[in-house]
C-alpha cells in the first residue's frame, strides 16, 4: 500500500526548514494560473516568496505535478503553474484524478490545506477564500475550501473572501464548522478589495504572537480545522464598496446567462472585474496578498517559537 508520504515532494530547502522546525509558509497556485493573468503572474509568483523570506519564513508554494502533491517549487516549475495551459484548478475531489492521471494541477485554498498538513506546515496566506455563493441556498454552490476549513489543522490568512460570495452566510457556514475567524488588527471581517464586509469577525487579534497562541490552544485542545485570520487590505489600495458591487451583480448577471457554473464560476467572476474595473482590482489584487505573506510569515514565526 503506498503511503501518503510517496506522493508528497518536498522541495529541500522547505524540508530542512521543517526538520529544523523554523517557520514555512504555504502559498497557493490556483492564484497563479486561474486568478492572475500570464505572463504577469511570474513576477507575482517570485515577490511573494520573497516577502515570505524577508518576513523570516521559508515559502512553500504548493502544486501537483507528475502525480505528485509538490510543496516548495523551483523556478521552471513556477513557470510551467503560471502558464494556464493544461494546468486544472485542483480542490478537494480534483486531487486523485490530477495525481493518478499525471496532470499538472494548480491548488486551490483547500487543496494547498491538504498538501500543508500533510507537509507538517501550519501556516498558509492567500488572497480571498472561497465560500457560499449568492443564492447558495438554492444553487448549493459553497467552495470545497471551507469543509477544509472545518477538518484541516491550518492557520489561513486571507484578506477575507470577495464581494461575489455571501459573505454573511459563510461566516454562518464556519460558526457551524467550528472555525474560529479573526481579524488581524481589525473587527470586520474583511471583503478583499474592501477593508469591511460589514459583517463582523469572531475575535480582533492585537498581534501575531496572540494568533500563535490561538492556534496553539487550539491545536493542543484536540480540535480540529483551521484558524481563519481575516487581514485587510491597505488603507490606500482598497476599492469602494459600493461601486464593487455594482460590478459584482453585472458579472453575476453575465454568469447566469452564459450558464457559467461550478468550478469555472469563480474564475468567471474574477475575470469578468478585472476587465470591468481596467485593471485597478488587479493591483489591488497584487497588494493585499503580498500583505498577507507578510503577515503569515509573522505569524510563523511566532508560532514556531511556541512549539
Ligand atoms: N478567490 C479569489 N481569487 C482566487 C480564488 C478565490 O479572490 O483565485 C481561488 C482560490 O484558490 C480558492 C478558489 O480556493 O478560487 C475557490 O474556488 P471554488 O469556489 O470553485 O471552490
Ligand atoms: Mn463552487
Amino acid at each position: 500500500m503506498k503511503k501518503l508520504n510517496q506522493y508528497l515532494d518536498i522541495a529541500p530547502e522547505v524540508q530542512e526548514a521543517l526538520k529544523a522546525k523554523k517557520p514555512v509558509v504555504a502559498l497557493e497556485s490556483t492564484i497563479l494560473s486561474h486568478g492572475l493573468p500570464y505572463p504577469e503572474n511570474l513576477d507575482f509568483a517570485k515577490k511573494i516568496e520573497d516577502i515570505i523570506r524577508e518576513g523570516g519564513a521559508v515559502p512553500a508554494t504548493t502544486a501537483i505535478m507528475n502525480g505528485k502533491l509538490k510543496v516548495g517549487l523551483s523556478a521552471a516549475e513556477r513557470e510551467r503553474i503560471c502558464n494556464p495551459e493544461g494546468v486544472i484548478k485542483v480542490s478537494r475531489r480534483d486531487v486523485a484524478v490530477c495525481i493518478a492521471t499525471g496532470r499538472t494541477g494548480a491548488t486551490t485554498v483547500a487543496t494547498t490545506m491538504i498538501i500543508a498538513a500533510a507537509a507538517g506546515i501550519r501556516v498558509f496566506a492567500t488572497g480571498g477564500i472561497g465560500g457560499v455563493h449568492r443564492g447558495g441556498e438554492v444553487t448549493m454552490d459553497i467552495s470545497a475550501d471551507l469543509q477544509e476549513l472545518a477538518h484541516t489543522p491550518v492557520a489561513v490568512v486571507c484578506a477575507g473572501a470577495k464581494q461575489i460570495l455571501d459573505i454573511g452566510r459563510t461566516l454562518e457556514y464556519l460558526e457551524t464548522m467550528g472555525v474560529p475567524v479573526l481579524g488581524y488588527r481589525t473587527s470586520s471581517f474583511p471583503a478583499f478589495y474592501c477593508r469591511e464586509s460589514g459583517h463582523q469577525v469572531d475575535y480582533n487579534a492585537k498581534d501575531y504572537k496572540e494568533i500563535a497562541e490561538i492556534m496553539h490552544a487550539k491545536w493542543t485542545l484536540g480540535l480540529e480545522g483551521a484558524v481563519l485570520i481575516g487581514n485587510p487590505i491597505p488603507e490606500e489600495s482598497a476599492l469602494d464598496f459600493d461601486a464593487m458591487e455594482r460590478v459584482i451583480e453585472g458579472a453575476i448577471e453575465k454568469a447566469n446567462a452564459q450558464g457559467v457554473h461550478g468550478k469555472k464560476l469563480t474564475p468567471f467572476l474574477l475575470k469578468e472585474i478585472k476587465e470591468v474595473t481596467e485593471g485597478e482590482s488587479y493591483e489591488s489584487n497584487l497588494v493585499l496578498a503580498y500583505n498577507n505573506a507578510e503577515v503569515a510569515a509573522g505569524i510563523a514565526k511566532a508560532y514556531a517559537e511556541l512549539i
